[in-house]
């Protein structure tokens, strides 16, 4: 056969091999990692959605006509950082996906069990623009609220209107916002308005505290830098059709040498638990080798969601082995996790911007963890007090 010259044969037999190995991709099991036990949750063997999960109808020109080297027209080059939310006793992903092109968009993925089989609907979300288009979106947080709407809060990024020409990567980021009942049709609604120069991370809290809607956010200066920003916010406002926040209230402040001295951000809306409100967030911190993204957790007041109760020190979720590598080395995210009516948590994390993985643990592992783990003693001589009294009573038990 001439190089350019289309084979039926190859190519139905490279289609063939091509569906067989994403069916086998999806079905695939994916069994507990049995190499790691810290008792606080379980990983998993395999990530649950990759760019392999990815429908080849989104990627290849399936028609011999017109693309007789079976190429691949549209790559994909990650899936991750993914919004959750259960539905019908099934879990509903909704996935950052990102193409050879840099755009991220979102697409809704399902799985039976929240484990494996993650398949792709048929077609990736429309999410409308509003009078000032959207350059990139990423890192939806679904939020069942209590109004009755399913929100959809997104970083919408926009390049800085004020950068010079010389410069194209500055760039503004704020809060998108769409609202659903079936993952389908989403309804842009205006982009939230807070007194802050940047924003992303914000994340709405699913029941409305004194008749407010009330939300996570996370001021930031500058595009990279938080600048004055000190942490996550907490603000309120009347309405989601027309959202404008009242001034931020930081709850949980950066603080030098932690895991998330130069930012953090609220992951996916808290879980409502009999013992308070349990907050899933991202920290980071600036190394040699660049920013290092870990995940933490903590508790806040069922009445009170802004006041903190207990917050361990030190990171929940940290890049591992093969996690550590990808697009953006070094990190883990997490915008969704479900809280199932059996008590148990599925904990969706990205690594290294790249694939999404799942997580398992429990309510109660995750409160007593919250609960009983030291908070950060802020030197090391205080740590070496916590691991000097856990030694002693540990001995104690000889
Ligand atoms: C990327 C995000 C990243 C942000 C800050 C954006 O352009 O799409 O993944 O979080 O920059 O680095
Ligand atoms: C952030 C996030 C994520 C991303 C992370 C690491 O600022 O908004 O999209 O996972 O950077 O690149």
């Amino acid at each position: 056969m001439s190089s350019n010259t289309a084979n039926t044969q190859t190519f139905q037999s490279r289609l063939d091999s091509l569906r067989a190995k994403s069916e086998e991709t999806i079905n695939r099991k994916n069994p507990v990692d049995a190499s790691w036990d810290n008792g606080i949750y379980e990983r998993y063997q395999y990530p649950a959605v990759t760019p392999a999960h990815v429908p080849l109808e989104w990627r290849y020109d399936l028609n011999p006509a017109t693309n007789p080297f079976l190429l691949e027209r549209l790559g994909i080059n990650a899936t991750f950082n993914a919004g959750a939310i259960e539905r019908d006793g099934k879990i509903l992903l909704c996935v950052r996906v990102e193409g050879w092109d840099r755009k991220s968009f979102f697409a809704m993925a399902e799985s039976p069990n929240g484990i494996e089989g993650f398949r792709f609907w048929d077609k990736p979300c429309v999410i409308p623009e509003t009078s000032d288009p959207d350059t990139n979106v990423y890192d939806m947080r679904l939020v069942e609220h209590e109004d009755g709407w399913i929100y959809g809060l997104f970083c919408t990024e926009r390049r800085d209107p004020s950068a010079p020409a010389s410069d194209q990567s500055s760039a503004t980021a704020q809060a998108g916002l769409v609202r659903t009942k079936d993952f389908v049709n989403w309804e842009r609604l205006p982009d939230i308005k807070t007194p802050s120069a940047q924003q992303r991370n914000v994340v709405l809290h699913p029941e409305f505290v004194g008749g407010k809607y009330a939300l996570y956010t996370r001021p930031q200066d500058g595009f990279i830098d938080t600048g004055s920003g000190g942490g996550i916010g907490w603000t309120f406002c009347d309405s989601m059709e027309k959202a404008v926040t009242g001034p931020e209230a930081i709850i949980d402040r950066r603080a030098y040498h932690t895991i998330n001295e130069l930012k953090n951000g609220q992951g996916p809306a808290p879980i409502k638990t009999k013992e308070g409100w349990l907050h899933l967030a991202h920290g980071v911190r600036n190394t040699a080798a660049g920013l290092r993204y870990v995940l933490y957790l903590f508790l806040t007041d069922l009445k009170d969601p802004a006041k903190v109760l207990a917050k361990p020190s030190g990171y929940f979720i940290a890049p591992e082995g093969p996690e550590r590598i990808g697009d953006v080395s070094n990190v883990v995210f997490a915008n969704g996790w479900v809280a199932k009516s059996d008590g148990s948590v599925l904990i969706y994390y990205a690594s290294s911007d790249t694939r999404l993985h799942v997580a398992t643990s429990s309510v109660d592992r995750l409160l007593d963890y919250v609960k009983n783990t030291p908070a950060d003693g802020l030197r090391s001589a205080a740590s070496v007090q916590q691991r000097i009294a856990l030694i002693e009573n540990n001995q104690k038990l000889k």
